[in-house]
């Protein structure tokens, strides 16, 4: 199916990390698309067929062709499959077992670390929204966070799995809660979470958060 026929839905204020994850994703492999804005707070989202097409009434979702699919990492990897390398550069590892850990990573990222996702939310990392200091849990779920970062970056590695792909840019992101906010992070997960931050598809879509300007919320 051609890659003309991409669509990404996502939310006016930018701030959700899993169409940032997408967003990003798409835009590594080199992918046109269009990107559909809802608006969740006035409930565009419960509207209309969004819900039924997406099935799960959340953002992201994919439409291409006929074929709806919500769910960021369910997308990413079907992105992956569809538009191969070595045409595309690649979203996750060749290697099997590398695969598995990149969804690992992946999975554990989208289900954990909840005080550190509320003390920290993604407006503090993509619009600069001032926050107060961490909570005890918030703090705990960090050293948890930065446990698993070190286990994960091999020392001296630029990226998790040899090559730049999207379980980089998911943890990035994590990391990044703490990193903008001035919270301590050992220097060398500090310097990975900023080398991903510096990539032209990060920085385009901080560049449309910036002016999305969302009030601070909590996804
Ligand atoms: N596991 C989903 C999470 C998607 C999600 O929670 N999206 C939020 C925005 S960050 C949403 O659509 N919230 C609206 C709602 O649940 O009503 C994914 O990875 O795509």
């Amino acid at each position: 199916m051609p890659e003309q026929d991409l669509v990404v839905w996502g939310e006016t204020q930018f701030v959700s990390p899993y169409v940032f994850s997408c967003f990003v994703a798409l835009r590594e492999k080199g992918l046109p698309f269009r990107l559909e804005l809802l608006s969740l707070s006035a409930g565009d989202h419960r509207k209309g067929e969004y819900p039924s097409r997406s099935i799960t009434g959340r953002v992201p979702a994919l439409q291409h062709g006929d074929l709806w699919l919500a769910e960021s990492s369910a997308i990413e990897e079907y992105l992956d499959e569809v538009f191969p390398p070595p045409r595309y550069p690649r979203l996750y590892p060749e290697d099997v077992a590398q695969r598995a850990r990149a969804r690992q990573v992946q999975a554990w990222l989208r289900s954990d670390l909840m005080p550190l996702r509320q003390d920290r939310p993604t407006s503090s990392v993509f619009q600069g929204r001032a926050v107060s200091p961490l909570t005890s849990e918030g703090r705990a779920a960090s050293e948890r966070l930065i446990a698993a970062a070190e286990a994960l970056l091999p020392q001296g590695a630029a990226w998790l799995f040899g090559t730049f792909g999207v379980a980089d840019v998911d943890l990035a992101m994590m990391l990044q809660r703490l990193v903008a906010s001035g919270d301590p992070v050992p220097k060398r997960l500090g310097t990975f979470a900023q080398d991903v931050w510096q990539r032209p598809s990060v920085q385009e879509w901080l560049a449309r958060a910036r002016s999305a300007g969302a009030p601070p919320g909590r996804p």
